[in-house]
């Protein structure tokens, strides 16, 4: 018997700096083995770890995906369930809606929805359902990033023009600031900025393998950043490094930020932050002399004053004329706005007129919680269960048995366990699809390498079908897939089409690197780049940043940072058998010192405490740590550890300073023995 094998590329649509590219080799159309493409100039023939096991295991294994819809049989969480076909499943999901629908704006249909898949049909398409029947959005980003993207916005009008990573040929300085490459972008971190030659600076309270590995290494307390910016800018503006004719050509509000300068010694920087006064000048002079990259990690923002660091982190690239030309610029993440994507049409903002209303992922549990406001949940491309803050409130508010949820995703995750009706979603190996990097500036094809498994479906597919049960007829909702492709290729300019693109797995957006800004406008009130005034006033900021860091933790109380596991994306792979052994049991680090000090033991088992809940952790001892902090990596799955809870069920939800975001790395807690209250 003869056996066809071929191999197809693709790309990885996780939520990765990466995109890595991807070979996927096949037997007879089956997929024998997944791994990283070799041509690939991100991934190089070598896939991350976490992936490499995930897609040759639990994305490929029917045993491991959820196969068909299923309705729930039992009580909500039991995971009791009975298999149904697709009619049943969409119909009496058509039969929650059209009562709302009918009702003029569905706004007690609540949806939350994130980056599972970051490739843009699977990501945005079913936000036209959504927005056609008014329904109340979970705001995506303000689980993630969107202190920071606010910041950004308001000072440059903008926050997904970075820097094109190609330019780094030309630069003396790489700056990464509480970001963890090592982690969270790790093709990124080998090949694009260890092998640069210019001075890797990194900033982070964690001394994590990319910070080891920095030329330059600046250990701040968390929350602290902003008095950080404030000293390097006393010693840029020593050193005569200010570019003055920068600041008055570009940017409005610069006085109000030198008033403050000359209080900021780098002695009182090392007072306000613990970074001795000797390497904040170090790092001054080499960041202000340039040409200087800047990288804003998403770490960075997720604080309680994360919308302050960000507008003060941003003051050294604009008062050392650190952008606009080669070598220089920053990047929080690059957009797909400027790669030519009509992300109005992509969403379809224009069938919503007004725009449809949204509310943090820091009130879901009390939203969620309120018959009034919610009757209908759909949760996709997200697992709030593991990852949204308030757990143990929001674990109650799902179980609402008056509250109807529908889940879809390719695993049985946790919030799949309190939905009324699964839906199996189809994996990125089983439908076409296209990805941006939010690194690179690029243009990758997602092409389909196989079936879906069992009966599941795209989120396109099966947005079509919800569309068509509740009898809705915009054309958009029912727009299909391959047309989308060619529209959306048509409109990045790269001059072919799908059958091209994949063929030849990532292409760059343009041959000529990027300068963002080069025009010099800036999409502001004001034209130029607003360091300080009247719009932050409006956005509940003060006028100007603050050269401000979070008090130290009161004796007895730590600071969590639960920041990206290199072993997980985000909760994705949490029911991976592989990674669960090599995670081993939940594991929270701390400075062997400190831990002393505090009389732990390596090994033990504590417990975390706070108002919000409990956690049990062993104790890990990691001399990056600093004192009075708990690295705890996010994304286990909640229901495999004996407590049912993960480091969320520790999270208040505090709203960021600006626009309700998350400031997940503000948690703080109190520890006692495991056994102490039992023997109370
Ligand atoms: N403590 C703590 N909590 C955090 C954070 C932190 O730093 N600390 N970080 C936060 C951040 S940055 C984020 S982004 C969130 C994200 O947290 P999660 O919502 O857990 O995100 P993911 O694991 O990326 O994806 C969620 C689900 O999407 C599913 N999925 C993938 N592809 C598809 C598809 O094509 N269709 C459908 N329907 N589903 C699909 C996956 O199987 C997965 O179950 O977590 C936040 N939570
Ligand atoms: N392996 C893996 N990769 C991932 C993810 C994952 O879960 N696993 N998640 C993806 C997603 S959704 C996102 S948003 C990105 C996030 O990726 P990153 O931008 O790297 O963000 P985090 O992992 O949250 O945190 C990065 C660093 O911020 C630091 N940090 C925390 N508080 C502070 C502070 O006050 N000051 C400073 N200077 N640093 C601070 C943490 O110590 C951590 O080292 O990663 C993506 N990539
Ligand atoms: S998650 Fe990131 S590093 Fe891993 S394969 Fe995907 S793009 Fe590459
Ligand atoms: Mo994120």
């Amino acid at each position: 018997m003869s056996m066809i094998s071929d191999k197809v590329l693709t790309t990885c649509p996780r939520d990765c700096y990466d995109a890595c590219g991807i070979l996927v080799e096949r037997r007879d159309g089956k997929i024998t083995r997944v791994i990283g493409d070799p041509n690939h100039f991100v991934s190089k023939g070598s896939l991350c770890g976490k992936c490499a096991v995930a897609y040759n295991g639990g994305f490929i294994n029917a045993s491991a995906r959820l196969l068909h819809p299923l309705k729930r049989t039992g009580p909500k969480g039991a995971g009791k369930w009975e298999q149904i076909g697709w009619d049943e499943a969409i119909a009496t999901i058509a039969a929650k809606l059209k009562p709302q629908i009918a009702g003029g704006r569905a706004n007690k249909v609540l949806h939350a929805h994130y980056t599972g898949t970051v490739a843009l049909l699977a990501g945005n398409f079913p936000l036209r359902f959504f927005n056609a029947i008014g329904a109340t959005e979970i705001d995506p980003d303000t689980v993630c990033n969107k202190a920071g993207h606010a910041a950004l916005q308001l000072i440059f009008g903008d926050s997904l023009s970075g820097f094109d990573p190609r330019t780094a040929a030309d630069t003396k300085c790489i700056l990464v600031w509480g970001a963890n490459p090592s982690s969270s972008a790790p093709h990124v971190d080998r090949h694009w900025l260890k092998t640069n030659k210019a001075t890797r600076i990194v900033i982070d309270p964690i001394r994590h393998k990319t910070a080891h590995e920095a030329d330059l290494f600046l250990q701040p307390r968390p929350g602290s950043d902003a008095s950080l910016a404030f000293a390097m800018l006393h010693v840029i503006r020593k050193l005569n490094l200010l570019d003055r004719s920068f600041i008055e050509s570009h940017a409005v509000g610069w006085p109000s930020i030198e008033a403050q300068l000359d209080a900021c010694t780098p002695e009182w920087g090392e007072a306000e932050t613990g970074v001795p006064a000797d390497l904040i000048r170090q790092a001054a002079e080499i960041y202000g002399k340039g040409p200087s990259l800047l990288w804003l990690g998403q770490g960075l923002q997720r604080q309680p004053f994360g919308g302050n660091v960000f507008r003060a982190c941003v003051l050294l690239p604009v008062a050392t004329g650190n952008m606009m030309k080669p070598g220089t610029g920053l990047l929080y993440m690059n957009g797909f706005g400027f790669r030519g994507v009509d992300m109005g049409w992509m969403t379809g903002g224009e069938i919503a007129p007004g725009g449809s209303p949204a509310i943090s992922h820091m009130d879901l549990h009390e939203a969620l919680a309120d018959p009034e406001r919610s009757s209908v949940f759909f949760t996709w491309n997200c697992n709030p269960a593991a990852s949204s803050p308030n757990q143990n409130k929001l674990v109650d508010a799902l179980k609402r048995e008056d509250l109807f949820h529908v889940a879809i995703d390719i695993f049985p995750t946790d919030t799949v366990d309190y939905a009324d009706i699964v839906l199996p979603a189809a994996s990125f190996l089983e439908f076409d699809d296209v990805v941006m990097s939010y690194f690179d500036w690029t243009v990758s094809a997602q092409t389909k390498a196989s079936e879906p498994l069992g009966s599941s479906r795209s989120n396109m597919t099966i947005f079509r079908q919800i569309a068509e049960a509740c009898e809705l007829n915009e054309e958009a909702l029912f727009e299909q897939d391959g047309d989308m492709i060619e529209k959306l290729l048509r409109q990045s300019g790269i001059g072919m089409g799908f059958s091209e693109l994949s063929q030849r797995g990532t292409v760059f957006w343009s041959q000529d690197i990027g300068t963002p800004f080069i025009d010099g406008k800036f999409p502001t009130n004001s034209g130029r780049i607003e360091l300080a005034g009247p719009a932050f006033v409006n956005a509940g900021l003060p006028e100007a940043p603050q050269p401000h860091a979070d008090a130290v933790p009161a004796s007895d109380f730590w600071r969590v940072l639960s920041p990206a596991s290199s072993w997980l994306m985000n909760s994705s792979y949490g029911s991976e058998q592989r990674i669960r052994r090599q995670i081993g049991p939940q594991t929270g680090f701390v400075n062997p010192d400190a831990a002393k000090a505090a009389g732990l033991t390596e090994g033990e088992t504590v417990v975390l405490f706070n108002v919000t809940g409990e956690l049990p952790m062993r104790v890990g001892f990691d001399p990056g740590v600093p004192p009075a902090t708990i690295l705890l990596h996010k994304g286990r799955w909640p229901k495999y550890e004996m407590a049912r809870a993960n480091v969320n069920v520790l999270n208040p939800g505090q709203k960021t300073d600006l626009a309700e975001s998350s400031s997940v790395h503000g948690i703080e807690v109190r520890i006692r023995r495991a056994m102490s209250e039992a023997a109370e």
